[in-house]
């Protein structure tokens, strides 16, 4: 069954009564430049105060207890039932959240320079990040937008969690016994690496009930390789799909596809990835990225990849080693054979997200009011030869408002899609849509919308990601927060909002602002999450272990200053280096104490990072200016923390 005869044209005007239907492409090129800023303005009337002209408060009254949402309050000294992990987009970070609270609790450096922690400036953290030969960073920038756990049995392990780079196509790893980042990999033959999901279980080995992969999707066309040649034939440029090894984070294989990808999906059985595609245009511009009134959500087996690249049936690119298997549409004609299967969507569609019950994969819309529901049954039987078009494999294709963008789920059998342009979440059923594409008209699917302020992004529901969602919360990440918050100049914090989702009715019962710009996250029960409070010395192989360890090596120019710190005072009182040494300086700090941290900084030589209880880093930097260095505990750790120094010396050549 199509949905074409949904469509209307675009001089009827789609923002008013038909504001539902399916918009043309002339008319959603008008949304997408002076739309937004209409969809901006309509906001006013979603609440009844006037927005503030410019840099004044809002006249909102002044916070008081409320009866409505006192439930859901943490009070003094009480602690949140989850974490929210969410991407901080152009920071580069993570950020942790508390919730139903909305506390932020730590935010984790990962592809961003961090002088709280001394993320980007010790040597442990750079070799992390990369470098150059010259041991400088090799990126100084990111662009986290996806955050994701590793799963065993079908839910979070609290092992790891993953998170993307679009910006220089990288992946990282927090490792989340101590919440910092432990791998960063830059994949080769990709731009722009939006989406990334780990696998819930093995493809091949039914054994291994965890994540062993993570899957990403590669969002701008490049030449392939990208070393100069056919730059102005944009008609061969391609993307890659690449599956990363979940432990040693590196590239497994890649396959070239047909389009571009965005988010990526997998679901519960191990045996599919998917990434819906706005660009299966291969346009260069925006219009005619737009162009085509269906997209895809390409699917991926893989299995047979596997095999594929297995048997040696691959071809690498430029100077890159990994193998790449072809899934373009041209190269896999026989479903019963093929890498994959490209499933028509309408139209540029924004995020797919699996359901809990292990059932569908759903993408939303974006430039079509719709969500297209995909049957991961049919889906299998296509590959297996038993169905004639991908397109059979949708199920229901409900009309739910303008812009959607990412679905969360309850698992009541409920779906909660965030309406970008509307600025609303609205709650529709999965098997009422299923029901009413099925052609029974007396069903409707939407049941219920409330408004967020304003145009969300992401949205996600507490445990939606896993086999045990509990239906509690729904966050909506928000883009724009105009006249919710105190203003702080022209560029507005972003916000979280808390959904209670637990009846009939969504509630919105809470503001939480949030540094600019939160993409996705994922909220995780409390328990799941077992942190270690102290370090383990013996970790790092350079640990000075004993207070009486302290001293200055020399080796030529070579210097290596071994110091410690215990308040409230550091191994070494002084210490003496010459003009044009090479320092590298190891700090262990061997207080045992949970949250007794130092810090440490050297005027001038712009150093500045911290060592938690029995953690060691070390700082590698060229003696080029002589004097006297005051190095001081930047971290308060004890009454004499402020007298907690050494000095150093830096004698003239
Ligand atoms: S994308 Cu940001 S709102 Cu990068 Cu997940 Cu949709
Ligand atoms: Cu050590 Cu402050
Ligand atoms: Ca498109």
């Amino acid at each position: 069954m199509s949905t074409d005869n949904k469509r209307i044209k675009s001089e009827e005007a789609p923002l008013d009564s038909g504001k539902r239907k399916f918009l043309s492409t002339t008319a959603m090129i008008t949304l997408a430049g002076a739309g937004l800023s209409v969809g901006v303005a309509s906001c006013k009337n979603k609440e009844n105060t006037p927005a503030p002209s410019s840099g004044e408060a809002p006249t909102q009254p002044a916070a008081t207890a409320s009866a409505q949402y006192g439930e859901f309050e943490v009070r003094p000294g009480q602690l949140d039932d989850y974490y929210e992990f969410s991407s901080g987009g152009h920071s580069g970070e993570v950020r942790v959240y508390a919730l139903p609270s909305g506390r932020t609790l730590k935010r984790i450096p990962v592809f961003n320079v961090d002088c709280e922690s001394g993320w980007g400036i010790t040597n442990e953290s750079k070799a992390i990040m990369g470098t150059e030969p010259d041991g400088s960073l090799r990126y100084k920038t990111g662009d986290t937008h996806h955050v994701h756990g590793s799963y065993a049995d079908g839910t979070y392990d609290g092992r790891y969690l993953f998170v993307n780079d679009k910006i220089h196509g990288r992946i990282a790893r927090i490792r989340l016994d101590y919440m910092v980042c432990d791998k960063v990999t830059e994949i080769p033959n990709v731009q722009g690496t939006h989406g990334i999901f780990p696998d819930k279980r093995d493809p091949v080995d039914s054994k291994i009930n965890r994540t062993t992969r993570v899957f990403l999707g590669q969002e701008f066309h490049i030449p392939q390789p990208n070393d100069g040649r056919d730059e102005n034939d944009p008609a061969k440029y391609y993307c890659v799909f690449t599956c990363v090894d979940a432990e040693t984070m590196k590239p497994r294989w890649q396959c070239k596809v047909d389009g571009n990808m965005d988010l990526i999906a997998t679901s519960y059985d191990g045996t599919l990835a998917a990434s819906n595609q706005y660009n299966t245009e291969n346009g260069v511009h925006y219009e005619d990225m737009m162009s085509a009134e269906r997209d895809a959500c390409v699917f991926f087996h893989i299995a047979r990849i596997e095999a594929a690249v297995k048997a040696g049936k691959y071809f690498t690119i430029g100077k890159s080693k990994v193998p790449v298997v072809d899934g373009t549409k041209k190269a896999n004609r026989d479903p019963k054979t093929s890498l994959t299967c490209y499933v028509p969507v309408p139209k540029n569609p924004h995020g797919v997200n699996a359901t809990p019950d292990g059932k569908y994969f759903v993408c939303a819309g974006k430039l079509s009011p719709t969500a297209t529901v995909i049957d991961l049954t049919l889906i299998r039987k296509w590959f297996d030869g038993g169905l004639k078009e991908p397109r059979d494999t949708v199920v229901a294709e409900p009309e739910i408002g303008l812009g959607p963008l990412h679905t969360g789920f309850d698992g009541r059998g409920n779906a909660y899609t965030t309406l970008f342009l509307d600025s609303q979440i609205v709650k529709w059923n999965i098997d009422k849509a299923i029901a009413q594409f099925k052609g029974d008209k007396t069903v409707e699917p939407v049941m219920d919308r409330v408004d967020v302020h304003y145009q969300p992004g992401h949205g996600f529901t507490s445990m939606g990601e896993t086999k045990e969602p509990d239906g509690k919360f729904f966050i909506s990440d928000n883009k724009f927060t105009k006249d919710r918050f105190l203003p702080v100049g022209p560029r507005h914090p972003d916000s979280g909002q808390l959904i209670d989702i637990r009846g009939d009715k969504m509630r919105l019962v809470a503001d939480h602002s949030t540094h600019p710009e939160p993409h996705d996250a994922i909220i995780v029960k409390r328990d799941i999450i077992r942190t270690k409070q102290i370090n383990d010395l013996n970790e790092h192989p350079l640990a000075v272990k004993n207070a009486k360890d302290c001293r200055v090596e020399r080796r030529g120019k070579k210097v290596t200053v071994l110091l410690t710190s215990q308040a409230p005072a550091f191994g070494l009182r002084e210490f003496t280096i010459k003009q044009g040494d090479e320092v590298t300086l190891i700090l262990t700090n061997l207080d045992k104490v949970e949250d007794l941290t130092h810090g440490f900084a050297i005027p001038q030589y712009d150093i500045n990072f911290v060592v938690n209880p029995q953690q060691t880093k070390s700082v590698t930097f060229k003696a080029d200016k002589p004097g006297v260095y005051w190095v001081y505990c930047t971290n308060f750790c004890h009454a004499l923390h402020l007298e907690m120094r050494s000095r150093m010396i830096v004698e003239k050549a």
